[in-house]
């Protein structure tokens, strides 16, 4: 069921509880701004999903209202996930969905990490 990204933040959203150890997940990378994990439910050969350790439902919210330090924060997590992967050399894609038509399900931002096969040019 999409989410709506305009609701307020909900705590009990998944993602939250991974962050905070309540829900378990197979971790890949964790710094001070990002939390890195497989995703339940593979689309590619590599299939990871980077999320802020701050409180924000989309990509939307995100980049309104994070601070410079926590956007950048984020964004080289999302880097040194893909590079720690070893995704650089063939190649990877990044994806956040957002609200409805985006088809975001979990109300906590993440970015989905595709990689280990080539990914067309699809956009849905
Ligand atoms: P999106 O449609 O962009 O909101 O993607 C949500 C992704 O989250 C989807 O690829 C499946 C994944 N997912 C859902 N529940 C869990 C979970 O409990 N653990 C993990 N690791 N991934 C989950």
């Amino acid at each position: 069921m999409p989410i709506d990204p305009t609701q307020p933040y909900d705590d009990d959203n998944i993602f939250a509880k991974v962050l905070r150890g309540e829900l378990p997940a197979n971790r890949v990378y964790e710094d001070e701004w990002a939390l890195a994990f497989h995703d339940i439910a593979p689309q590619a050969p590599v299939h990871i999903l980077v999320i802020p350790k701050g409180r924000y439902v989309s990509w939307d919210d995100f980049s309104a209202s994070a601070p410079d330090a926590e956007i950048a924060g984020f964004a080289r997590a999302v880097g040194h996930v893909a590079r720690t992967a070893g995704l650089v050399e063939d190649g990877y894609r990044i994806l956040y969905n957002i609200g409805s038509h985006g088809g975001q399900e979990i109300a906590h931002l993440h970015a989905h990490i595709f990689a280990g096969r080539p990914l067309g040019r699809m956009v849905g």
